[in-house]
């Protein structure tokens, strides 16, 4: 009965630039990972397994992909409470800006929330993948009687500087919060983790950005627009004022908004045993079910790769990536740490036969490609012969094609790469 209490408010991203140029076209939550699902199924898939079924996504800006694909895809029964609605950021008389920044969203939303009946608000990140119960979290904030509850992981010293980090006492309520610190701040900020962690060298507990606020509370507390950020402002002017409890969470987690990160933890799915499980019989992610075609497979040796449905695959070889939905891919091309996304839709033959007579690449990679360490966005025409070498020595640049960041090398939705082309 406790969910049924429990309004998630998801922050589906402000200007999107660190996952740029995936959001140049569709926001943040729409990004497709994993060949098939788009991020906001994984704050919303935990939602629904925790049996909240009532949720906001809040984004900055609209787009066609998010609508269609939470319209087409989250379809509860006419005669449940169950609901998921996109807000993004509106000009209204009293706000004319965008959202400032996390807080100021929840603030300039809220008047949407309070029109439903909630006592605890649970307010999530649209940009990590995780698995998680939030049954345990909402319990322990009400047997606490905490005011604020935030979900904390341990993290080593090199991450700690990307996150909120925080101290607690015996009973687990947070004594003290600072906002990703410099290294030279760290020495001080260690906390008591398990012996597991410890050998890790996880001594920092981190905010995983998961926050439970009671209803009341939020609303007093965003009632000062000066106040922008959860974990610049509201946080670290509530600790202490009020009770804020510490939720202490071990599973996987990691954020995926930057294009390293969200690059690394696509091409790690594709692992024997990688740390987020796809194939839970029980914490399955919910996508689109699209009716599609199995996978054709012609000559290629596959080895630690995903491929989602309805490719067309002659590839010599694809190894540890991650190849999304209706991919096509030529003869004798390699492809390795590679996460291509995939096309929307099958070309045909009469369009074929015209890309052919004026010399355009068709969807997909081309023949005799060799890439590796590269995005391919949604509906890339890649030629052949075309080779794509990645990785640390290629410096951080971009032009109208392709962006390159952190050595990976990201060509744009529909782009077009001719024949010979070499990076
Ligand atoms: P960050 O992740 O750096 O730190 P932030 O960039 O504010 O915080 O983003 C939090 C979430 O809100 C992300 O999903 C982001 O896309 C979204 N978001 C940001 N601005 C938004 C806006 N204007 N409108 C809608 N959504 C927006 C935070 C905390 C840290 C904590 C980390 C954990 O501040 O204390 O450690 O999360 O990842
Ligand atoms: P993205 O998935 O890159 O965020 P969209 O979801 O907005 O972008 O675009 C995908 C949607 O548009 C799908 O529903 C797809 O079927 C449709 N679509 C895109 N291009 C075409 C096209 N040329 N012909 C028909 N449908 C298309």
């Amino acid at each position: 009965m406790i969910n049924k209490k429990v309004l998630a408010i998801i922050l589906g991203g402000g200007q999107g630039t660190r996952l740029s140029p995936l959001t140049e076209s569709r926001s943040k939550p729409a990004v497709s990972i994993a060949g098939k699902y788009r991020l906001v199924d994984i704050p919303i898939t935990n939602c629904i397994h925790s049996d909240i079924k009532r949720m906001f996504v809040l984004t900055q800006f609209n787009s066609a992909s998010l609508n269609s694909h939470i319209k087409n895809t989250y379809i509860f029964s006419s005669f449940s409470q169950a609901f998921v609605d996109v807000l993004a950021a509106e000009q209204t008389p009293d706000n004319k800006t965008w959202f400032q920044g996390t807080a100021d969203a929840v603030r300039q939303s809220m008047h949407h929330f309070l029109n439903h009946d909630f006592e605890y608000a649970l307010i999530l990140s649209g940009d990590q993948l995780y698995q998680m119960d939030f049954n345990e979290m909402i319990s322990a904030h009400i047997e606490k009687g905490a005011d604020i509850s935030i979900a904390t992981l341990p993290v080593n010293a090199k991450d700690a500087t990307s996150f909120g980090i925080l101290k607690t006492d015996d009973e687990s309520f947070i004594s003290s919060f600072t906002e990703k610190p410099s290294t030279d701040k760290l020495p001080g900020w260690e906390s008591e983790v398990s012996d597991e962690m410890k050998n890790e060298g996880r001594e920092y507990l981190a905010s995983m950005g998961i926050y439970i606020f009671n209803r009341q509370l939020l609303v007093e507390l965003l009632s000062d627009p000066s106040r922008i950020d959860f974990g610049k402002e509201i946080i670290p002017q509530s600790i202490d004022t009020h009770k804020v409890l510490a939720y202490q969470y071990e599973g996987y987690w990691t954020d995926i908004g930057t294009i390293a990160s969200f690059f690394e933890a696509n091409i790690e799915l594709a692992n024997d045993i990688p740390k987020f499980d796809l194939f839970d019989n029980e914490r399955n992610i919910l996508t689109r079910p699209r009716v599609l075609p199995p996978s054709k497979i012609s000559g290629t040796c596959l080895d630690k790769s995903m491929i989602a449905e309805g490719c067309l695959i002659q590839a010599k070889e694809i190894e540890q990536s991650v190849i999304g939905i209706r991919s096509r891919i030529g003869k004798n091309t390699v492809i390795k740490n590679t996460y291509m996304i995939g096309s929307d839709r099958y070309q045909d033959l009469e369009e074929l036969e015209t890309d052919s007579k004026e010399n355009r690449p068709f969807i997909g990679v081309g023949e005799n490609c060799n890439i590796n360490n590269a995005i391919i966005d949604k509906d890339c025409r890649i030629g052949n012969n075309v080779i794509v070498n990645g990785g640390s020595h290629l410096k951080d640049t971009e032009d109208d094609r392709f962006v390159i960041k952190d050595g990976i090398v990201v060509f744009r939705k529909g782009t077009i790469i001719p024949d010979n082309f070499k990076i």
